[in-house]
């Protein structure tokens, strides 16, 4: 009832513009975290990588070991600032998601990582709840499980069980853990059953809309920020395509991987993050590199020759290095590899933000200053 009181899908002219977070109750924690994002992005920009603490290229969590590891730790002697995990087969009631992670290890990850002053966001490759295939099925669905659509119920269901999991999220004082939700992403693609190849932009920002309802006013979910990320995009249209509105939205992403090679790579990720820096600040919203990673064969300077002169006075409040599953697919620098001096290099820079820097930055007002002292020596 309320659900279409709080969450409407109305046009945007009337969204305040207050850095405010969308969910106007969401927890002290939450909104404590959004003000951290906007003092990382005024020092430079957080590190992230996606199932950071879960397996390397040659290893994987093992629980007897009780260990706590990382790919980037290994290489650059700090762990990332950011940690990306996939919620995708919560919604089937799965003990561990697409990517054969287990929840509860999951869980236990973004505790400790959360402990520790890591920040965390979630994306959520759910299966396609018309067919019960994967994301990559891209027959349509979304009309299917809108309010009154056919498999409606169902998709209630899968929200409901994603929104246990995230309810079960509480640090070692039983305090909710404030987490980046970024669902449907990439949509501007056509390879997952929300993208543009299924569903009509109408489709999708009821969707938006309607899960954000379910999980803020059905389920009383209180301690998420809102991401909505495109792949990359050729211009400021293509971003507003499927964007479901400033009252829905807390931070501006966009995902960029450099299938093009490294010199497309680089003009992508610079004009991309024009555009979206300039949206960002008509809405004053932050925004963020949601996903990156070189795709192509590793090279020796790829961090410092392609990234960091992509990345560098962006203004984006983080990057996050997709996964390292295996030797022919991972994103992060692992021991070994023909990029760990340059990612030490790319470590050291003052604006390169590791798990202690941000922690300078959460833990002291002063904390710009605090930050350049400590990288200056
Ligand atoms: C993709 C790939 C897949 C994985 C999915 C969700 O980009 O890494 O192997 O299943 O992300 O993590």
């Amino acid at each position: 009832m309320n659900a279409c009181h709080t969450l409407r899908i109305t046009t945007d002219l009337s969204a305040p513009k207050d850095g405010k977070l969308i969910d106007k109750k969401a927890s002290p924690e939450t909104v404590a975290l959004l003000e951290q994002l906007k003092q990382i992005s005024k020092n430079g920009f957080a590190i992230g990588h996606q199932d950071a603490t879960a397996y390397g290229v040659n290893w994987r969590y093992k629980d007897s070991l009780n260990a706590y590891w990382s790919d980037i730790k290994d290489v650059a002697g700090d762990y990332p600032a950011v940690y990306g995990f996939d919620l995708g087969h919560i919604e089937l009631g799965s003990d561990h998601n697409l990517d054969t992670v287990s929840f509860d290890l999951m869980r236990d990850l973004i505790r400790k990582a959360s402990a520790k002053g890591g920040i965390i966001t979630l994306s959520w490759h759910l299966n396609n709840p018309t067919t019960d295939g994967s994301s990559w099925d891209t027959s349509r669905s979304v009309q299917d499980i809108l309010k009154g659509g056919s498999k409606r119920e169902k998709y209630e269901l899968w929200v409901s069980r994603l929104a246990d999991f995230l309810n079960s999220l509480e640090d070692f004082n039983g305090r909710k853990i404030p987490v980046i939700f970024r669902p449907f992403h990439e949509m501007n693609g056509s390879w997952f059953w929300w993208g543009a190849g299924s569903s009509t932009s109408d489709e999708y920002k009821a969707l938006w809309v309607e899960t954000l309802s379910l999980l803020i006013n059905k389920h009383n979910i209180h301690h998420l920020i809102y991401a909505y990320s495109p792949n990359t995009i050729n211009s400021e249209n293509e971003f507003n395509r499927f964007y479901p509105g400033d009252r829905y939205v807390d931070i501006l992403g966009v995902d960029i991987y450099n299938h093009n090679g490294d010199e497309a790579f680089v003009k992508d990720v610079t004009e991309n993050l024009k555009i979206i820096k300039k949206l960002a600040e008509e809405k004053n919203k932050i925004f963020a590199l949601t996903e990156t990673g070189n795709t192509k064969k590793p090279t020796a300077d790829w961090w410092t020759r392609v990234l960091y002169p992509s990345v560098k006075d962006s203004g984006i409040t983080w990057l996050l290095l997709w996964r390292n599953a295996r030797p022919n697919h991972y994103f992060a620098p692992f021991l070994g590899i023909i990029s760990e001096q340059d990612f030490i290099l790319f470590k050291s820079f003052k604006d390169t933000l590791f798990l202690n820097e941000i922690n300078l930055i959460k833990s002291s007002p002063s904390s710009q200053k605090n930050l350049s002292n400590q990288q200056e020596q």
